[in-house]
């Protein structure tokens, strides 16, 4: 277990009965601007790990940058997000996904309603959900540049919707067209229920969100780009050792992470 539990209690709290919670502070201005950097440099180049909205040479995400890229890299053992993601799933984690979603300005697409656990547990086979979603946010999300929404407590539901239809494409767990949705019906009955957030803030923003929770985001119909990192840390005790899906997509070091001394990228 870590030791530094009692830092985050309250975070906990929210966390444990929202589905999602606020970090309890931004990261500052000269760390993001490096990682901005990073992810721009990685989006300029043609890889794999690059993806573009359909049919167009607008750059969607990109993902797996810790595995190539040295800021990245850093970024995954910063000590507020490690012990932060410690404390929430109650173990030591590592890191099973990592990428940025960048829904650029005008053209950035929307994400329909799902669970994240739906694609980890039907195409990973991962256990169970005891895994954490990190977001930072590397630009203002404001009402109209596609923030992320979510339904709070929709995360206590289990798995909703239909898991028969398997492509084996890992493009549809990535694109707008994606593989395991919530039916926009009973999303919006969901929503009915238990209300809705909108998960904006300034660059440098974290935030947590639950595997199970129900979320989408929509266009991007500003002129503001509107970057999200998102940093999966699986707790070690639920690993996933073996997936088809590409090891950008699915982290196969399951050692757990080591948070740095310091926060110095
Ligand atoms: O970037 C977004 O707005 C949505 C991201 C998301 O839902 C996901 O990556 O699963």
């Amino acid at each position: 277990m870590p030791e530094n539990d009692a830092a985050f209690d309250q975070e906990k709290k929210t966390y444990d009965d929202a589905g999602w919670c606020r970090g309890p502070q931004l990261i500052d201005a000269e760390t993001i601007g490096r990682v901005r950097g990073a992810v721009d440099g990685i989006s300029r180049t043609r890889r794999p790990e690059v993806v573009y909205e359909s049919g167009t040479d607008v750059v969607r995400a990109v993902h797996g940058c810790h595995l190539y890229d040295d800021t990245s890299a850093r970024l995954v053992r910063f000590p507020l997000l490690v012990r932060l993601a410690e404390s929430l799933v109650g173990d030591r984690v590592y890191v099973y996904q990592f990428k940025v979603n960048l829904k650029q300005p005008h053209d950035g697409a929307a994400w329909p309603w799902h669970q994240d656990y739906a694609f980890w547990k039907h195409e990973d086979g991962m256990a169970d959900d005891h895994a954490v979603n990190i977001a930072v946010l590397l630009d203002e999300a404001h009402e109209d540049n596609g923030p992320l929404l979510v339904l709070p407590g929709t995360h206590r539901l289990g798995l909703l919707g239909d898991s028969d239809a398997r492509s084996g494409d890992w493009r549809r767990h990535v694109s707008a067209d994606l593989e395991y949705t919530v039916p926009w019906d009973q999303a919006a009955q969901l929503e009915r229920d238990h209300g809705r957030e909108l998960l904006t803030g300034p660059a440098g923003s974290v935030f947590a969100f639950h595997p199970s929770i129900v979320h989408s985001s929509s266009v991007n119909s500003s002129a503001d780009r509107r970057a999200m990192l998102l940093i999966t840390y699986n707790a070690v005790h639920n690993a996933v050792t073996s997936s088809p899906r590409p090891g950008f997509l699915v982290g196969t070091d399951i050692q757990g992470v080591i948070a740095a001394e310091d926060d110095q990228l």
